[in-house]
């Protein structure tokens, strides 16, 4: 476990539920992803057609700001490389990796991370957690997950990514939150 845990954290084997709002409930015959270029237009999917595309398993270990961790967390979902793919941008082109993409979410949530830090397999949208679909208060139907930074990056109730030139503090950055939050740097706080 040494060399797992970020410093100040500590393991927790339940699965705490953190949310600045009410859970939406979207149905989802109303719900969309998009994937928002800079320029031109988007691309998105309904639910079905999120179904079909290549769905991957990620086992991740999560950090929490409010310092929990969980190891060994298991999801499915479709890489952010496949979603960029699929939506005519290169994840390995350093034009689309130097933008900043900002995940925008039912209720109104946003988080920004470069997108550097979405591409490579870092960073999915998952739709199932252990084995079953995502529980609503945890983010269902999908979510974002970016376990390599601080969990409220994890957007979730996601429906969209918009790339940007500029970086845009999302919902906690703007309230004083760092604006990259890396667990490892203990990047809590503005400041930090
Ligand atoms: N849309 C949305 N996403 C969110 C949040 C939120 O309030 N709204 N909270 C964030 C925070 S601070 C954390 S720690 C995690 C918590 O996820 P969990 O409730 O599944 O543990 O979701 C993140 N994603
Ligand atoms: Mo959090």
């Amino acid at each position: 476990m040494e060399g797992r845990v970020p410093p100040g954290q500590y393991v927790t084997l339940g699965f705490p539920v953190l949310s600045a709002g009410p859970t939406p409930h979207t149905p989802l015959d109303e719900w969309s992803f998009s994937i928002d270029p800079q320029e031109g237009e988007s691309t998105q999917w309904s639910w079905p057609s999120f179904q079909e595309l290549p769905t991957q398993e990620f086992v991740v270990d999560i950090h929490c700001v409010t310092k929990w961790s969980k190891l060994d967390t298991r999801w499915e979902g479709v890489m952010i490389d496949t979603l960029l793919e699929r939506a005519g941008l290169d994840p390995s082109d350093p034009s689309v990796q130097g933008q900043f993409g900002v995940a925008y979410c039912d209720g109104g949530y946003t988080t920004n991370i470069p997108v550097n830090d979405l591409v490579g397999g870092k960073a999915f949208v998952a739709y199932r957690f252990d084995g079953a679909p995502l529980a609503p208060e945890h983010g269902g139907p999908a979510r974002l997950v970016v376990p390599h930074l601080y969990f409220w990056k994890s957007a979730k109730w996601i429906r969209g990514l918009r790339l940007t030139p500029v970086d845009m503090p999302g919902f906690w950055e703007s309230l004083g939150y760092h604006n990259y939050g890396d667990p490892w740097r203990e990047q809590r706080y503005q400041g930090d």
